[in-house]
């Protein structure tokens, strides 16, 4: 089965849409495979997001992750990749669709409250990060 990677940045977890947001992962018929609350550290922040090292938002994206504790999923289910993040819409929450959950939720374009993988080699890389081992257990 298809699976996918996502954060509930600390955003959504100190305004309360942690149950929300998964909500509407389950609805949609999406598994939740491994979960877990965590703050982030400093490194581990910059393994997420080492593609985007030496852009101009970096450190603040770096700020944001690390601000308090995310939760941490696996889902799994058809095209996971693909059905996530249309669930979450576009990274600027302002051009997100309203019934997207950044278009619902969010207005920050740093902090918009969701990070999941845009592909499955992204899902693979960011997911060994984080949960060691998962793809050998299950
Ligand atoms: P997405 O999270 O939709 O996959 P990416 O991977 O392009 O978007 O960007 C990663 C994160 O970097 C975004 N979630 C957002 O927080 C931040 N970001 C992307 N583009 C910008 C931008 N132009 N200005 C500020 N922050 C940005």
């Amino acid at each position: 089965m298809d699976r996918t990677f996502v954060i509930l940045k600390p955003s959504a977890v100190s305004r309360g849409l942690v149950g929300e947001i998964i909500s509407r992962f389950e609805r949609k018929g999406l598994k939740p495979l491994a979960l877990q609350l965590k703050q982030l550290t400093r490194d581990e922040a910059a393994q997420l997001y080492e593609v985007h090292r030496g852009k101009p938002f970096y450190e603040d994206l770096l700020t944001a992750i690390t601000r308090g504790p995310v939760v941490l999923m696996v889902l799994e289910g058809r095209q996971a990749v693909e059905v996530v993040r249309k669930l979450i819409g576009a990274t600027d929450p302002v051009k997100a669709e309203p019934g997207t959950i950044r278009g619902d939720y969010g207005l920050d374009i740093t902090d918009n409250l969701v990070h999941a993988s845009d592909s499955v080699e992204a899902y693979q890389r960011e997911s060994a990060i984080f949960f060691k081992g998962l793809e050998k257990t299950h």
